[in-house]
């Protein structure tokens, strides 16, 4: 079934020489199939729902992002508390000379082009630079018709900096040092290989690395040597474990092998290190800390 409800320019912008205007749908309700005579950009910032565009169903949720062409037909079938902003532009108007065409997919554009997704620091730079341009929406002076133009460039720019293809997960580096530091935190009881963490992250192991030594200062292998030692150290200073017990709590399973590691970096066996934390049978204060780790 062709739908032939058609959204006008007319209605939707502030007056014929305003190139963009930019709707809160804070909530979207079920919308109809529609075309339009303008163009539009849809982020989602929240809630979920059913959205058909040309004929192809998308389960949207928040940091979803569609470039929607003026002729492409769409519709909201259903929505749960769905809130997005709708930035509505008119080609013909702009006048600021940029690669429009490539900032914004165009009508002969495929339709794997017009659904990203958003990272979620994206997200918040993108929310303030949104609103900005939504206030500048409102005026049809021409320095503000300009500056929207302007304020809108500027999202486009944006949007393609921090999208990415919904299939790819292509975090920053920051989001991958995160994860990484992350998941290394509760591996210290069982062993981690970095390459596999990579292979199901889909990341790449190289420069993981690089950012991580650039970073923290140190190899992976060695931070994990290091919390696996504090561990070591916490449970040696106020636990009962025997000292088989401390080192399979941190991740080795060879306790001669961590008598050795633990030797190596203070100089003292896990029972000597313990017996200068922990008050001897008969009472007497430990005799003090070992407390430079000689990593
Ligand atoms: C509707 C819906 C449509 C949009 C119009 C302007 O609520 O979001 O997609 O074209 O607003
Ligand atoms: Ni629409």
């Amino acid at each position: 079934m062709v739908s032939n409800l058609k959204l006008s320019t007319t209605d939707y912008f502030l007056s014929d020489k305003n190139a963009i205007t930019v709707a809160d749908r804070h909530p979207q309700p079920i919308f109809p199939t529609h075309y339009h005579d303008f163009d539009e950009l849809v982020i989602v910032w929240r809630g979920n729902g059913l959205h058909i565009l040309n004929d192809v169903p998308y389960a949207i949720t928040c940091g979803d992002l569609f470039y929607v062409n003026a002729r492409d037909r769409h519709s909201y079938e259903s929505a749960n508390e769905l809130e997005l902003e709708n930035i509505l532009y008119c080609r013909r108007r702009l006048t600021l000379s940029a690669d429009w065409e490539a900032l914004l997919p165009g009508e002969d554009a495929a339709q794997e082009q017009r659904y990203w997704r958003l990272s979620t620091p994206g997200m918040s730079v993108l929310r303030r630079e949104v609103d900005a341009l939504a206030r500048e929406c409102m005026k049809t002076d021409p320095l503000s018709v300009l500056l929207s133009e302007a304020l809108f460039l500027q999202v486009a720019l944006l949007l393609k900096r921090f999208r990415h293809a919904p299939d790819s997960p292509l975090l920053s580096d920051a989001e991958q040092l995160d994860l990484l530091l992350m998941a290394l935190r509760v591996s210290i009881e069982q062993p981690f290989r970095l390459e596999d963490f990579c292979r199901r992250h889909q990341l790449n192991a190289r420069s993981l690395k690089a950012v991580f030594k650039q970073q923290t200062g140190f190899g992976v292998n060695q931070y994990l040597r290091q919390l696996r030692l504090c561990k070591a150290m916490d449970l040696l200073r106020h636990g009962q474990q025997t000292i088989g017990e401390v080192a399979a709590r941190c991740g080795f399973d060879d306790s001669n092998y961590f008598s050795v590691v633990f030797n190596q970096s203070f100089g003292v066996s896990p029972r000597e290190y313990r017996q200068r934390f922990q008050k001897n049978q008969d009472g007497k204060k430990p005799s003090g800390a070992v407390d430079s780790l000689l990593l």
